[in-house]
């Protein structure tokens, strides 16, 4: 019997997961699943729906993830306005164009709604930053979550943030010291595939280069002529760094390949041999560059992350500390069953799905990031007695449209 064979199974995967729960503290894949099982969805939504608008806010969700990581570890401090005497990280010159705070504001207030206190900010940018890649056609891929929110957030720490005219040797440096290799900070740069630059990051290469030439020699004479076109419009006119802007591809490899990269940290990587086989590699095999982008921004996601600190309530102000959360809201039953529904439909085994008639496309492109919900056994039991686990169409698309739509 196939449905009590799938029962049978559903029981082991819950059971599984719950010991999963108990065995570690700190981060982990499943960290909101009891707490707030529907962190990821509201995120994925919110995200989803602001990109759906305005597509080039995925390179702003991307920088600011990799901006808070640099500085002071992950910790959504890049998120803090500046108070009087403290000039905050996101008012410094380096952060002028960081975009997208009012997407993780968006999911910050449906999450608070839903379950207070519980989601810290900074796995809402990391969370966003991953939702972006994926949105942008970029690899699908899982993040630990469980960080917490830091209080300090100072102009002078964004210091820690390479600046655009490094070359190869300072960046290899740079990442080094936050543990990455030359490899995973090729990988990286190569959020470079979404996004522009601004000329003011740039105009050092078109004029009085250095002490022998006037412009960048690593350039592309004709490129050097659309940037000179491009700061022809003020130092605030942008420059798209490949020709895809809002496509998550690697194309920017191939664009440094032809020596068209906008900065000269981005032209140093191909320029410098102990770096250019990478670009290589990358330009040539997207799948490799997908591979190793999603491994190292899981790798950036952990900087010093806070495993005690605080949950901010709002992402301006820094939560009062005496302030308990221990009277958890839980969220209402039906709700909950909504999102175990959800997470059947797309853990079914195969032939379940085919007799559900989910049109496949659907699981195909969400099924890697639907983790089983743990539940308590006897509750998935009555839920499945409850709806006799046959899920249509109609239902589906009901779903969808409260959350997805
Ligand atoms: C390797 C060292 C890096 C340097 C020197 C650098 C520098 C810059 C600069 C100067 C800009 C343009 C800002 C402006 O003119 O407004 C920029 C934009 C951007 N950076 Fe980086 N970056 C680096 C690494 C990264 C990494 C690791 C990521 C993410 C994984 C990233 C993601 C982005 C994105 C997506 C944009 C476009 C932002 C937009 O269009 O709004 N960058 N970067
Ligand atoms: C990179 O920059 C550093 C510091 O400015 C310099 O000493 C070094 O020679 C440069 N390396 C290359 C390959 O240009
Ligand atoms: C948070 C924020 O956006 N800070 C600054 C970033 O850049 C803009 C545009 O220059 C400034 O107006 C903001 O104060």
């Amino acid at each position: 019997m196939r449905l009590h064979h799938f029962i049978k199974m559903m029981t082991k995967v819950v059971l599984i997961m719950v010991v999963m729960l108990r065995c570690c503290s700190g981060l982990s894949m499943n960290y909101y699943m009891m707490s707030c099982p529907m962190a990821e969805f509201i995120i994925k939504n919110s995200v989803n729906s602001a990109l759906r608008n305005d597509p080039t806010l995925a390179a702003g969700l991307i920088r600011m993830h990799f901006h808070d990581c640099f500085i002071e570890g992950c910790d959504a401090s890049v998120l803090l306005d500046s108070t009087d005497g403290n000039t905050a990280e996101k008012d410094s010159p380096a952060n002028l164009s960081l975009r997208g705070y009012e997407v993780i504001d968006d999911a910050k207030e449906q999450l608070e709604n839903q379950c207070p206190g519980i989601v810290s900010c900074a796995d809402i940018v990391a969370m966003a930053a991953r939702d972006a890649v994926f949105f942008s056609g970029g690899p699908v891929y899982d993040i630990p979550k469980g960080r917490k929110d830091g209080t300090r957030s100072k102009i002078e720490d964004t210091r820690n943030l390479p600046p655009p005219f490094f070359n190869s040797t300072e960046l290899i440096n740079m990442f080094g010291q936050k543990g990455f290799t030359a490899q995973e900070m090729v990988a990286l740069s190569g959020g470079h595939t979404l996004g522009v630059a601004r000329c003011s990051a740039f105009k050092n290469r078109l004029k009085n280069f250095d002490s022998t030439h006037d412009v960048d020699p690593s350039m592309d004479t004709q490129f050097m002529k659309t940037l000179a076109k491009t700061c022809s419009a003020g130092d605030d006119a942008e420059q798209p760094f490949d020709t895809s802007r809002n496509s998550f591809d690697n194309f920017y490899f191939n664009a440094l390949q032809r020596r068209s990269g906008v900065l000269l940290s981005d032209q140093t990587l191909m320029a410098d041999p102990k770096t250019r086989p990478i670009v290589n590699g990358y330009a040539m095999n997207q799948a490799m560059f997908f591979f190793d982008f999603q491994r190292a921004m899981v790798k950036m996601g952990l900087l010093d992350v806070k495993e005690t600190g605080q949950i901010r309530k709002r992402m301006a102000a820094a939560r009062d500390r005496q302030k308990s959360y221990a009277d958890k809201r839980r969220k209402p039953l039906e709700f909950q069953v909504w999102v175990l529904l959800f997470h059947l439909v797309f853990t079914f085994p195969r032939e379940f799905r085919s007799t559900a008639r989910i049109p496949s496309h659907f699981y195909d492109r969400y099924l890697a990031e639907f983790e089983f919900l743990g539940f308590p056994v006897h509750d998935l039991y009555r839920f499945l007695n409850e709806v006799q686990l046959f899920v249509d169409l109609y239902l589906l698309k009901r779903y969808n449209k409260c959350f997805i739509g």
